[in-house]
């Protein structure tokens, strides 16, 4: 079959050339010069420029309505509708951009293709030209990085306020780990000595605040409340990326890194989501056919830095609840220095019927 494609793709080539051979060797006879380009080309050429444009223009309009669907579902919290608005705003320039000056560019090489009579204009310079498309993508850009700039600090900010929750996300080659602060409100001292098998975090444990810390599989964090990411890292760089809040952080080994932000839907009012559920459908009807197991939507904290061999499975479930769900999570998990204040309820467990991606 293979070998019949290549046949069919050569003989054609062939073709082709012995028809340009012919046209050549008739000109040849009618005492044209083969090389001389005539209006007649210029005019084919035009519109082969228009005709090459205008079925680019479709395509790009039918890939954005085939796959635009398939982008991530709206932002799950306050920033991340803000970086929405800003990336959405970057988007209709760019697109009227491309319109605009290609539409411009190949309607022009058709309008005014070569004519046999006609000289063309000779323009060295124009001012006017030269501000205006200076000025304009400038006055574009300092809106674009002012506004970018204002919302980075926004949740990166140093100084955050002793009120707003602080969940440290530990990374290491290939999990990640979440601590809670206890009852004291303040994360204990770690340090790299303490690394055992027990004690993943290496955690103090002569210090007061590092015995009622929680360390957890699982981010829990309630809806509508200021949390504030701090990251740490045990061996390389990783990237802590969570999609869905559009939020993403390098976390850095000797240093800590932060993140803020406010999470405004529960993982269960997501799941309600009209583009997470024709999503969701459209993944189980694929592994369906493969004979997999239904999944359910989660939010997920992935590392998007290539940081070893098993990185592309290094992520974690986040999961968003109402403030009495977060308490009666955080009440049941045990403590470093080994004290459990609750019994987990089974509400509260997060166990889910369904399988989620491993
Ligand atoms: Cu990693």
């Amino acid at each position: 079959m293979e070998f019949l494609i290549y046949l069919i793709l050569i003989l054609a080539a062939a073709t082709i050339w012995q028809i340009m051979r012919v046209v050549e060797l008739s000109n040849d006879l009618k005492g044209n010069d083969p090389n001389k380009v005539t209006e007649n080309d210029n005019r084919m050429n035009g519109v082969l420029m228009i005709t090459f444009i205008s079925v680019m223009f479709i395509w790009v309009i039918w890939q954005l309505f085939e796959y635009g669907s398939r982008t991530l579902p709206r932002a799950a919290s306050e920033e991340g509708q803000r970086i929405d608005d800003l990336m959405n705003f970057n988007w209709y320039i760019v697109i009227a951009v491309f319109f605009l000056t290609n539409g411009a560019l190949f309607l022009m090489a058709y309008k005014y293709y070569g004519r046999d009579k006609s000289k063309s204009a000779y323009i060295t310079h124009n001012n006017k030209l030269e501000m205006l498309w200076t000025g304009v993508p400038a006055v574009v850009l300092a809106v674009i990085i002012f506004w970018g700039i204002t919302l980075w600090n926004d949740v990166t900010q140093s100084e955050i306020s002793k009120d707003v929750r602080r969940v440290e996300v530990y990374s290491k080659q290939f999990n990640w780990v979440a601590r809670y602060s206890g009852a004291d409100k303040e994360l204990g001292k770690a340090s790299f000595r303490y690394i055992s098998a027990t004690n993943e975090l290496g955690l103090d444990s002569t210090d007061q605040h590092a015995q009622d810390d929680i360390v957890v599989g699982e981010l829990y964090l309630p809806v509508n409340e200021d949390v504030n990411l701090v990251f740490r890292s045990q061996d390389v760089i990783h990237s802590a990326f969570l999609p869905h809040f559009r939020a993403q952080m390098n976390t850095v080994p000797g240093m800590q890194t932060n993140f803020k932000f406010k999470p405004t839907i529960t993982t269960a009012d997501m799941r309600k989501d009209p583009d997470v559920v024709g999503h969701i459908a459209e993944v189980n009807a694929i592994r369906k056919a493969k004979g997999e197991k239904p999944i359910v939507f989660d939010y997920w904290l992935l590392c998007n830095k290539i940081c070893g061999a098993s990185h592309w499975n290094m992520k974690m479930k986040v999961v968003i609840v109402s403030r009495k769900e977060y308490d009666i999570w955080l009440a049941g998990q045990k403590t470093f220095g080994g004290a459990k204040t609750a019994p987990v309820t089974a509400e509260a467990s997060g166990k889910e019927k369904t399988d989620t991606i491993k």
